[in-house]
């Protein structure tokens, strides 16, 4: 039982960012240190079960299965609730419990970046390159107010550390990834610091040719991506830091759901943090953070696959939008009294966001380069909020916060496109519009026993529509959605989490009601002309509810042996028209069994999928829309690790071992590309994929 009990210590410890949140939730971030003797970084096929209410931390640089992630939705496939929409091989946006798009707040180290294509080819994980970050945290429901508007299915965190050095000292940290069907990524970091300064440079890139399905059918969906990374820091004393840090990345896409593909993702990106902890008196920490973010896209029909003239583009098209984010937020960490019952974090957050547009119906005849950019859309929200923990007794407490959101949108479009030859004039052209909107959670925490803690909490949040609720659909009575109203959510969460020396488990539930949801519906039949129809695609209002249940176990239940498993299950209704809620991801269960010494592993997934009969034909978000029901399905996947020394770690995985071809039921409709083979319904997910992952910290 002794040696048993020590190799589960070493197996948490290796979640060492996990285990800091857990015990000192306050104090983010200042251990994240691995470096132990050999000890072997565990592939993640499952994320651990929360440790604490309603978050779930996973490191994206840990070995993972399937494949390790390279872009930011795909770092999440392992978490218990979250399903991820394809489009091809990059840039699926991830969902929620049902919830997509900006109902799924993104924070790159607490900086918003929101895409700029009106089609959402760039999520904002697409500029996520996980390797860069330390941590990743989800935060589930709407029971948190720090970290922007609008949060009101949840919101993820990608940070890093940003530790004060107390010597000298410099770490490298590499990685090397190849897998099948072309699959190449290089990982180079270098931390170097002293007590009073430190520098950090840091280099991604990621690239795969077209992959197969399990029939061995190619999807247009090859993609290469990098991005580079400098950061300077100054720490005069322990309670100080100011970093300033630019990141430049790009990146092209072939997409296998629509008819062009992404031949650019460029974003430049300039950000000054500082945290100041006086030490003493009532202020704990204050905090704040300024950041500028530009996002320049294109997408085309003819640089990354054959050129092809169609009804819809007979010439070479290209569309170029672009989006320049700025923002900032101060926070002030309170303790007002110095027994430690009251916690208060208050602080106010901007951001503007600027999105304009050039296209070309003939790149050859009439380059996007040549033409102005023209504004299309403003945004700028100011919050105030402040969140606080009151310690009733040892084991118990209260969260409450509220938060209230001053937006305003303006429309300068002075013409809508109505499909891709056609555009009408727009009835809303200089419009603009405000709103303030009110956000507020309260939830009750009980440590009912060592290592078990319950939760029960009532959630509200209020989001404004996005871009593409705004300004790239229309509504059903108009060309503009510019009226679309906000949507407002009340949830109920509650939920258990328990750890023992062998066993962590986590059970996590929730309901909700959603009044004015905003769906997006496609083929909407409109008048067109003197006589027939045309389809298009709208944005409206409607009431809803959904409930779901996740629930996660890690059990080391012999010497060497775990077994983990995780399930869940959502269910949403359009109360308004008595039918399910669209994109609504069916019952999943995952199972992995793992045998783990020291210095290897050797690991299975089993993840199985039931058929959704549920479903909204051309309803949905501003992602993907629903195509039909879908089969279930099991997918069969193998891993192995092994560590020599602490410096280096080999991480080996076979992904869908019996090649089985599928769809996942959230994906986007497969469409006809030129050069590639007709398209299935859903764009099917990989077949067999053999990887390797070199790992080395120096
Ligand atoms: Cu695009």
């Amino acid at each position: 039982m002794k040696s048993l009990s020590h190799s589960f210590a070493n197996y948490l410890r290796t979640n060492a960012a996990f285990s800091t949140l857990a015990f000192a939730p306050w104090l983010h971030a200042n251990s994240h240190e691995h470096e132990h003797a050999v000890e072997l970084e565990r592939v993640v096929i499952s994320a651990r079960p929360s440790e604490r209410p309603l978050a779930i931390v996973t490191d994206p640089r840990a070995p993972a299965q399937p494949i390790p992630a390279q872009d930011g939705a795909e770092a999440l496939r392992g978490m218990a609730g979250i399903a991820v929409i394809r489009k091809g091989g990059t840039d699926g946006d991830p969902v929620l419990r049902g919830m997509a798009g900006s109902r799924l707040g993104i924070l790159l180290d607490g900086e918003n970046i929101l895409g700029g294509c009106g089609n959402r080819m760039d999520p904002p994980t697409a500029y996520v390159f996980p390797s860069a970050y330390d941590r990743i945290t989800l935060l589930k429901g709407p029971q948190s107010v720090l970290h922007g508007p609008g949060n009101s299915a949840g919101v993820v965190l990608f940070e890093r550390n940003t530790p004060r050095y107390s010597e000298p000292a410099t770490k490298i940290t590499g990685a090397l990834t190849i897998g099948s069907y072309g699959r190449n990524d290089q990982f180079l970091e270098v931390r170097t610091g002293q007590p009073r300064v430190y520098a950090e440079l840091a280099g991604t890139r990621t690239a795969s040719d077209d992959y197969e399905d399990g029939d061995g059918r190619t999807i247009a969906s090859a993609y290469e991506r990098w991005s580079a990374r400098a950061a300077f820091g100054w720490t005069p004393d322990a309670g100080t830091l100011v970093e300033l840090s630019s990141i430049v990345s790009d990146g092209e896409a072939a997409y296998a759901d629509r008819a062009m593909d992404g031949s650019k993702f460029a974003r430049r990106n300039l950000s000054l943090r500082a945290r100041k902890s006086p030490g003493t008196g009532i202020i704990e920490q204050v905090e704040a953070n300024l950041f500028f973010n530009a996002v320049d896209h294109v997408m085309d029909n003819y640089s990354l696959r054959p050129f092809q003239p169609s009804a819809m583009m007979p010439g070479r098209a290209a569309s170029n939008p672009d989006r320049q984010t700025i923002g900032g937020r101060i926070l002030a960490k309170l303790s007002p009294d110095s027994a430690d019952h009251w916690k208060l974090s208050a602080g106010t957050d901007y951001q503007s966001n600027r999105h304009r547009v050039r296209n070309t119906s003939d790149n050859s005849t009439d380059p996007y380069r040549s033409k102005m950019r023209e504004k299309d859309a403003t945004f700028t929200v100011t919050g105030v909020f402040a969140e606080a923990t009151r310690h009733l007794s040892e084991s118990d407490r209260i969260v409450t916060g509220a938060r209230l959101d001053a937006w305003r949108a303006r429309d300068y479009r002075k013409a809508v496109a109505t499909g891709m030859m056609g555009s009408a004039v727009n009835p809303t052209a200089g419009h603009s519009r405000n709103s303030q909107l009110p956000s507020y959670f309260l939830r009750y925490e009980n440590d009912w026993r060592p290592g078990a803690s319950v939760y029960a909490g009532i959630g509200h949040a209020q989001r404004f529509p996005d871009y593409w609720e705004l300004f790239s659909k229309e509504s059903a009575v108009s060309v503009s959605a510019f009226g679309t109203r906000p949507e407002r959510t009340t949830q109920f969460d509650a939920g258990v989490t328990y750890r023992s020396r062998t066993v962590q488990a986590s059970l996590a539930v929730f309901a909700n009601r959603i009044d004015d949801f905003i769906l997006i519906e496609t083929a909407y039949p409109k008048p067109s002309g003197m006589m027939g129809t045309r389809r298009a695609t709208i944005a409206r209002n409607v009431d809803a509810e959904s409930l779901g249940s996740e629930a996660s176990l890690s059990w080391l239940f012999s010497e060497g042996w775990t077994l983990d498993a995780s399930v869940s299950m959502v269910r949403g209704d359009n109360r308004t028209e008595s039918r399910p809620l669209a994109q609504q991801p069916p019952l999943e269960g995952r199972l992995g069994l793992s045998y783990a010494t020291q210095t290897w592993s050797v690991g299975s997934l089993v993840r199985s999928v039931a058929r959704q009969n549920r479903f909204a034909l051309n309803q949905g978000n501003i992602v993907g829309q629903d195509l039909g029901p879908s089969s279930g399905f099991t997918v069969i996947s193998l891993n192995a690790a092994w560590k020599p020394n602490r410096h280096w770690q080999l991480t080996a995985g076979i992904d869908n071992a019996l090649n089985h071809a599928y769809a996942e039921h959230l994906s986007r409709g497969g469409a006809q590309v030129s050069g590639f083979p007709a398209p299935t319904l859903r764009v099917n997910e990989p077949g067999r994929t053999l990887w390797a992952k070199l790992d080395c910290k120096w």
